[in-house]
């Protein structure tokens, strides 16, 4: 694995994992120390990488990559940078840390690190170490991606780690007669690299296949016998509704429901209305959702009669209004048919294999705040911590500080990894938030939207230029199977540009941090593997590195679990009743109108009904594109030549305002315009528009978009549960008038 410029083409393996579903092993082609070609693993039943990674080799190698550290020369978000030593960039960013912290305090620092290349060394561990050691910070709190389902699934089943129930295994479909995918779309929307191979061999063994999405989605052309098109943020409705034809039917399934559920009478009475005398009525639904009521009665039969069953709810649903509703009611539902696989939850998530690669103190920030008062009892101390911000609310926060409720005034801004002004909510808020800042440090690859408002930039390297270990972790594309893998270092780092732990190393000495440490990536792999052979069984390491994907054949703790709709052992959920806690003890006491303890449908704002319909009638959602994870990958013309960023809406919304496939549209509310190409088809809901989330923001000099960024029009809120809420906006379309 050593690297040469004989000439002589080397293969060498490594793992992709840019921040979408998936990881997919890629034989990297190396010659003169240069990248050729990328391949994917060509194993039987291993994950075939994507057109994404396929394209990786451009990334690598784009001519707008940032290669060198710099300096901003412009105002914020000018775009105007001139380069500058490593040196001076170190000794800029240290002395404004060093000021901010004795002027403000710790909690002035905000960190972000998200979920790109989420390995054990370049992530997130390594700056939270840094700035531990520097005295603490201010984290986020909440997933952006599926905090509703954490949510739900933390008040349901007392974990976080079922959080999406997408999360099935692949037998579980294989062995199902009806599948419903809602709010999925796994074959532009990576959700686990042999998600649609699986699907397609489910329909193939005779599996009936149902899609509940606003919009005829790939997968619904290629895998379902029926499209069940429903309005934006009203799922939760259907959801209940089909509870409600169960229940009136007898359908559900009492064994199950006695063994292993607490709270069913208390949901019952709200889906048959004793309480509020409003029967959760498949019409009632029906009116709300705009699913027929004869869809929603057929769709609940089916579901509680067809069994094996699976209902696979994927998260965007969830990233609504009140979105915890829609992953409770959907929980609700998979327990009161019995419907509810046991066989791998527990044994999915690899406890027990904790990597410590390097002690951390405690984050001072956090160390004395009492917990936010939303908080789960079984999530960590410091997730809990009303210290933190949610991410989805952090420009929000640095806008208004102590003074509008948060726990500290926030003066300096890290983002590595991320690229929060475009894919957060409100773009024009959050660049207002970063306007404010005393300093900006961003650690990038290309010159984002957010990037352009750094005072020092910090040139990273990608994946294929570093050294690092995927830790062990289950994969559903390994039937649920935990997995290791080594990422080898495939070229030199480009340019100047240095991984997230060389950055921290070298900066931590400015700040007068000695113990920070200085060690070479493989050795700091090769201890990681030491230690987890300790707990389980690994091949030496050499073997490891040839290997790619390791799985890890035995799974501690799944033996007792295993088999076809297996029972669960005794007392598997930690949630006050340990059993589904359909009803919860734990939310009624939140005594919060919004967070009600049985799943309850409740009308999202910037809803249909809102009077705000007058000016902006039609509802945004923001679904994921296949050429790009969130931003990444939009600027490079192999994928961007794929798929064109377009505006979809239904025929008869375009021929109401005379727009023609392909004419240049405004998009358009109070929170700003975007204009892009409209793609007129009947392949999305009429009332619905989408806009493929994560195109780069690019405005003019009026502050219109012309790359087509979602957020410029998504609104700046949580769920009551914390949940990022990008599918709940309002907006208008018009032709560009030119
Ligand atoms: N190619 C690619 N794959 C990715 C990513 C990527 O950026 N690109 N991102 C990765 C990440 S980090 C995440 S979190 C996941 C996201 O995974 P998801 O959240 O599942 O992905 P989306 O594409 O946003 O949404 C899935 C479907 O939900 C539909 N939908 C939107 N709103 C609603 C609603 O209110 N009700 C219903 N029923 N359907 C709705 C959309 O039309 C879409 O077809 O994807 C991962 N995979
Ligand atoms: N409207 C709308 N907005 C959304 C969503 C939506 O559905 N609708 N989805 C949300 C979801 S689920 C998510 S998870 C967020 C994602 O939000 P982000 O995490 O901000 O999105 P990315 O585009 O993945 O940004 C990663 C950035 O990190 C940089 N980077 C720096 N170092 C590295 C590295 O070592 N490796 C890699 N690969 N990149 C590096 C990349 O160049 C890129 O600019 O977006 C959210 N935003
Ligand atoms: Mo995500």
């Amino acid at each position: 694995m050593t690297r040469n410029n004989t000439g002589k083409e080397q293969i060498i393996r490594t793992i992709c994992n840019s921040h979408c579903g998936g990881n997919c092993e890629m034989q990297v082609h190396v010659k003169n120390g240069r990248i050729i070609r990328i391949e994917p693993d060509d194993r039987e039943g291993r994950p075939r990488m994507c057109l994404r990674g396929h394209a990786y080799r451009q990334r690598v190698y784009a001519p707008d990559r940032i290669l060198y550290p710099l300096k901003r020369t412009g105002p914020r978000g000018a775009g105007e940078f001139s380069r500058i030593s490593w040196e001076e960039a170190l000794d800029t960013i240290a002395f404004e840390m060093k000021k901010v912290k004795s002027e403000y305090g710790n909690a002035a620092f905000l960190h972000f690190c998200s979920m790109c290349d989420p390995h054990v060394l370049h992530h997130v561990g390594a700056f939270h170490r840094l700035l531990c050691k520097f005295g603490g910070y201010t984290a986020p709190w909440g997933f952006i991606s599926n905090e509703a389902a954490a949510f739900s699934a933390g008040a349901t089943y007392g974990t976080y780690r079922r959080y999406s129930q997408v999360e099935h295994d692949s037998e579980e479909y294989l062995k199902a007669k009806y599948i419903i995918m809602w709010s999925w779309n796994p074959v532009d929307t990576e959700q686990g690299t042999n998600t649609p191979w699986h699907l397609m061999q489910a329909k193939e063994k005779g599996a009936k296949i149902i899609c509940v999405d606003p919009r005829y989605t790939d997968s619904a052309a290629v895998f379902a016998d029926k499209w069940i098109p429903v309005r934006p943020g009203t799922d939760t409705a259907v959801l209940v509704a089909m509870a409600n034809v169960i229940i009136n039917e007898n359908l559900h399934d009492e064994g199950f429901i006695n063994s292993y559920t607490s709270g069913f009478e208390k949901y019952k009475e709200y889906v048959l209305g004793s309480t509020d005398g409003l029967p959760k009525t498949p019409e009632w639904a029906s009116a709300i959702s705009g699913v027929a009521a004869d869809e929603i009665k057929e769709m609940a039969r089916l579901y509680a009669t067809e069994k094996p069953a699976v209902l696979a709810t994927s998260i965007a649903a969830g990233r609504t209004a009140f979105g915890e509703q829609y992953h409770r009611a959907a929980a609700a539902l998979e327990a009161i048919t019995g419907n509810l696989e046991f066989n791998d939850w527990q044994s999915r998530s690899p406890k027990g294999f904790r990597i410590n690669p390097h002690p951390t103190p405690p984050n001072q920030v956090e160390q004395e705040a009492p917990p936010r008062w939303n908080a789960l009892p079984f999530r960590g101390k410091s997730v809990n911590s009303s210290a933190r911000v949610n991410i989805s609310l952090f420009a929000d926060a640095i806008l208004k500080g102590k003074e509008g409720g948060y726990p500290a005034d926030y003066k300096f801004l890290w983002l590595s990894n991320t690229n929060y002004l475009n894919q957060l909510s409100e773009v024009n808020k959050t660049a207002k938030a970063f306007e404010r800042l005393e300093f900006m440090l961003v650690t990038e690859q290309f010159m984002t939207a957010s990037a352009r408002y750094a005072d020092v930039i910090l040139p990273v390297c990608t994946f294929l230029e570093r050294t690092d270990i995927m830790s062990p972790r289950a994969a559903s594309i390994f039937g649920g199977k935990n997995v290791v893998g080594i990422l080898n270092k495939a070229i030199e780092p480009l340019g100047e540009s240095k991984s997230q732990l060389q950055i921290c190393e070298a900066l931590a000495p400015k700040l007068g941090i000695t113990d920070y440490g200085n060690e070479p990536d493989e050795n700091r792999v090769r201890e990681i593997v030491a230690q987890i052979s300790e707990e389980i069984n690994l091949p030496d390491f050499e073997t490891l590195r040839k290997e790619g994907i390791h799985i890890i054949e035995a799974s501690p703790s799944s033996d007792s679990l295993k088999g076809t709709h297996s029972k669960p052992s005794p007392k598997p959920f930690s949630t006050p009743s340990e059993k589904i806690d359909i009803y919860s003890d734990v939310l009624a006491r939140m005594n919060h109108p919004q967070i009600p303890a049985v799943p309850t449908y409740i009308e999202p704002w910037e809803s249909i009904h809102d009077p705000l319909t007058e000016k902006y009638p039609l509802q945004l959602i923001t679904p994921h594109i296949k050429r790009r994870a969130h931003s990444q990958f939009d600027n490079l013309p192999w994928l961007r030549e794929l798929q064109e960023q377009r505006l979809s809406i239904h025929s008869t919304d375009a021929e109401l305002r005379g727009i023609r496939h392909g004419d240049m549209v405004r998009i358009y509310n109070d929170r700003g315009e975007v204009r892009i190409p409209a793609d007129v088809t009947e392949r999305i809901m009429p009332g619905v528009v989408a806009i493929p989330q994560g195109a780069w923001y690019t405005p003019d000099k009026k502050g219109i978009d012309y790359g087509g960024c979602a957020n410029v029009l998504t609104k700046n809120a949580t769920s009551p549960g914390g949940s990022f809420v990008s599918s709940t906006a309002l907006v208008q379309v018009e032709k560009e008038d030119r």
